[in-house]
């Protein structure tokens, strides 16, 4: 599996100008799949590598929420990169549609984001999740155990209306401009020496 992703960076490495946006040339689920078995994981490959800033993924994000009529988070919003893929880990909850909503910082250092939507039917003997009702920011344990909590509490936690999709990219795209203009000082550091 890894060895297919180093495969497909190398050859998107290739073909695309050095300076070029990344596209999104596939995803896991596909967009639009009817998804009978919880993936397990999740992910997005584009057409070339991907900036890992600090080694750790920072400028990157993931969170699959879902289903339509009263979309639950899924997940803990971390994603990992891996050449030319970003990933995350999840399981999903109620039949439904289903929307994974990305963020990744491209070959040339422009953050690039968007969203798939796909169609849970989970066969029987799934196991279904319980979903967070405020959208997950990676690495803060306490707001995920928060958002657990509330949605184990039930309609009465109704009231704190989940981050709106547009809200949760809006706050990630600081982070990422933060995390781009520290590499862009590493990287002339490096180059006067
Ligand atoms: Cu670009």
């Amino acid at each position: 599996m890894f060895a297919v992703v180093v495969a497909a960076a190398a050859l998107g490495w290739g073909a695309a100008p050095a300076s070029a946006h990344n596209n999104v040339v596939g995803s896991s689920p596909a967009a639009d799949a009817v998804v009978t078995e919880q993936p397990g994981l999740f992910s997005v490959t584009t057409s070339d590598l991907l900036l890992n800033l600090d080694g750790s993924g920072s400028g990157t994000a993931m969170v699959v929420t879902g289903p339509a009529s009263a979309p639950l988070f899924y997940g803990d919003g971390c994603a990992t990169v891996s050449g030319a893929t970003i990933e995350t880990a999840a399981q999903l909850g109620a039949a439904g549609e289903y929307t994974v909503i990305w963020q990744t910082v491209s070959t040339d250092g422009h953050s690039i984001s968007d969203e798939f939507t796909f169609d849970w039917k989970p066969a029987t003997g799934q196991s279904l999740a319980d979903g967070a009702a405020t959208a997950p920011t990676c690495g803060t344990e306490t707001d995920a155990a928060t958002a657990e909590a509330t949605a184990d509490a039930g309609a009465s936690a109704a009231s704190d209306s989940p981050l709106s999709t547009g809200a949760w990219i809006g706050g990630a795209i600081g982070a990422i401009l933060l995390a781009v203009a520290v590499a862009l000082f590493v990287l002339r550091r490096k180059r006067r020496r």
